[in-house]
């Protein structure tokens, strides 16, 4: 069979069978573009039709979520759980509630999500589910009865052995709390490990809120590494101002670099002072306000709405908002100004434009399946911890996600020298690294 034509063939039948869903498109034609020297080297994974059932959930969801607002009027939301892949484990991948949520949007999410969890080396399959719920304005009390509702339909399709969500844009700590408490008043069993990203007090792992942002600046940092370089005096851009965003202007200064702009979705802040952090807490933590909400509260800051945060100059860049925030006019504007590294702590930020652009100017680039599986990687030790019954402390495990980030890097580095001519291809190293944990696991567990 000739790899090239399957792959092709491959991509036609995703294309034909999912229409429409141009950002599940999108991320399968990223990975199965990688995959050539992978299915050279093993044959019999096309014979064994491999790549086809990769690219087909195991099962998907679509459910009907009826809440009753503060008003008393009855609202009605469209919920999702793609159950993507268990070749490795019980299916794991977060909620996102955000308007924009469609069935493409969760699957490309759930797609990606079975090769980062591959990556992490940790018994994980991969999953993704979420809501056309807009959060913003609602009050906890519509929150809570919103996760009530959406967790009636969801717990019978969740257990820890079997499906584990998480967080994502628009669930927290908050939302996961209300969940847990749903799952637990129906099933009657107080199962710790059903859920990620619970509170610390209750269950929750030291480090998982702080993980993903963490993870994204150690795999930076281990990137500009390899060419004796840091986060040292370095000026540093970070789009989103949500959980992944926060804590890597966290981690950023710790590591003596300097974040001088960060956003959301109504515009980007620029303090050239460096990103407040305390302040940039409480705006969005606490009053869960909107960025402009920062400039107005520190007069060294300066608010836009218009134009993107990536016209800021800056050494690195670290996009932490949504995908396709980062395109081609974006990527331009980082090279002109000198960018040494962009490590992608959303998924799918940059468009395969913008990549491109990153590729030929020889810019350090970290794809999201590598850069942000910090977050999921302290998933997976938080469901360690909770069938042990057992709290590790916050040093203990972030001392694990800094282990876990440095061999994701490490073997994406291998397996793009291993596989192809260029240490520096993360992205071919990662889709073929994930790519072959589970090749394998699926070739072993038969016809499935
Ligand atoms: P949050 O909801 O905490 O924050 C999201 C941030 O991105 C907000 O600043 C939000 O702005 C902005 N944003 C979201 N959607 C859009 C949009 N359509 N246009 C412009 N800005 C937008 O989410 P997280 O920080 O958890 O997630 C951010 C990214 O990181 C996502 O791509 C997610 O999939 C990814 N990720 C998250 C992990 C986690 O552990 N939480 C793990 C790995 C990846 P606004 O408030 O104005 O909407
Ligand atoms: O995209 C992601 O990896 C997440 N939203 C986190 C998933 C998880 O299960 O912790």
């Amino acid at each position: 069979m000739n790899v090239r034509t399957h792959i092709e063939a491959v991509y036609e039948e995703v294309r034909r069978r999912n229409p429409g869903e141009a950002e599940f498109h999108q991320a399968a034609a990223e990975v199965l573009d990688s995959l050539a020297p992978a299915l050279d080297r093993h044959p019999d994974y096309a014979e064994n039709g491999i790549l086809d059932r990769l690219c087909e959930p195991e099962r998907q969801l679509i459910f009907r979520v009826p809440w009753v607002d503060d008003q008393g009027a009855v609202r009605v939301n469209r919920g999702f759980r793609v159950e993507f892949s268990s070749a490795l484990g019980p299916y794991k991948g977060g909620l996102r509630f955000h308007p924009s949520v469609n069935l493409g949007i969760v699957k490309f999410l759930g797609f990606e999500q079975i090769f980062k969890n591959a990556l992490t080396g940790m018994a994980i399959g991969g999953g993704k589910g979420g809501a056309d719920f807009d959060p913003k304005g609602r009050s906890d009390g519509e929150i809570m009865r919103f996760c009530q509702s959406f967790m009636t339909e969801l717990y019978r399709h969740l257990g820890e052995h079997t499906d584990v969500p998480a967080g994502d844009i628009g669930v927290g700590g908050r939302e996961i709390g209300y969940l847990f408490g749903q799952y637990k008043r129906i099933t009657n069993r107080y199962e710790s490990g059903v859920l990620t990203g619970k509170p610390v007090a209750w269950g929750g792992s030291h480090a998982r809120t702080e993980a993903t942002g963490y993870g994204a600046v150690y795999f930076a940092q281990e990137m500009l590494a390899t060419r004796g370089d840091g986060f040292d005096s370095r000026r540093v851009v970070v789009s989103g101002s949500g959980n992944v965003a926060v804590y890597a202007v966290e981690k950023v200064h710790a590591l003596g670099g300097r974040v001088v702009a960060c956003s959301d979705s109504s515009g980007y802040l620029v303090d050239q002072d460096g990103i407040d952090l305390e302040l940039l807490k409480d705006v969005k933590e606490v009053r869960r306000a909107r960025i402009s909400a920062y400039a107005e509260a520190k007069p060294t800051a300066r608010f836009t709405a218009r134009g993107t945060v990536y016209d800021v100059p800056c050494d690195i860049a670290l996009p932490c908002a949504t995908q396709n925030e980062l395109g081609r006019e974006d990527a331009v504007a980082l090279v002109k100004n000198g960018v040494r590294a962009v490590a992608e702590g959303a998924n799918m930020p940059c468009t395969p434009e913008a990549v491109a652009v990153f590729r030929e100017a020889g810019v350090l680039f970290g794809p999201g399946k590598a850069a942000n599986a910090g977050g999921v990687a302290t998933s997976a030790l938080e469901m360690q911890q909770n069938a042990a019954r057992d709290t590790w402390s916050f040093e203990q495990t972030e001392s694990r996600l800094a282990t876990v980030m440095r061999d994701v890097h490490t073997q994406c580095r291998a397996t793009a020298e291993a596989y192809g001519d260029n240490p520096d291809d993360y992205v071919l190293g990662a889709n073929v690294a994930g790519f072959l944990r589970v090749a394998e696991a699926m070739t072993a567990q038969g016809v499935i």
